[in-house]
């Protein structure tokens, strides 16, 4: 139920990013910096061979919760340091939990080849102390 909630939650929250993402043709969106609130939820949307936000800062000592979807095809995270993997299909919600346990800068990719764009899908998880 817990679940549930806190999806429909980051569903409902990000229901206007989503709307322009869905609608509109832009693929070249400005970079987007997401500092998470208490719960450290973060909506992460794979477009156009970009992720949506690009930097992700989250406190270390603190379980994370991240919602990776994808609009166009299939794409994938790869978080470099964190031990994390997950592709996922166009309009599908993957959910991935973990408690960052060191400070520091994390890259994520893309580890499936997604077409011609694939190479520049990059982002970064920031964690900071508490
Ligand atoms: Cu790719």
């Amino acid at each position: 139920m817990k679940k549930i909630t806190a999806l429909l939650a980051i569903v409902f929250f990000s229901l206007p990013a989503f709307a322009v993402i869905m609608n509109g043709q832009e693929c070249n969106m400005s970079e987007t910096t997401s500092v998470t609130q208490e719960a450290q939820e973060v909506a992460i949307i794979a477009k156009c061979y970009q992720y949506f936000p690009r930097t992700i800062v989250l406190r270390k000592g603190s379980p994370a919760r991240l919602y990776f979807t994808s609009v166009d095809r299939p794409h994938d995270i790869k978080i470099e340091g964190l031990q994390i993997r997950q592709e996922v299909g166009p309009g599908k919600i993957a959910v991935l939990d973990f408690t960052p346990q060191t400070a520091g800068t994390f890259e994520y990719t893309c580890d499936i080849y997604c077409g011609p764009g694939h190479r520049r899908m990059k982002g970064k998880i920031i964690v900071v102390e508490k």
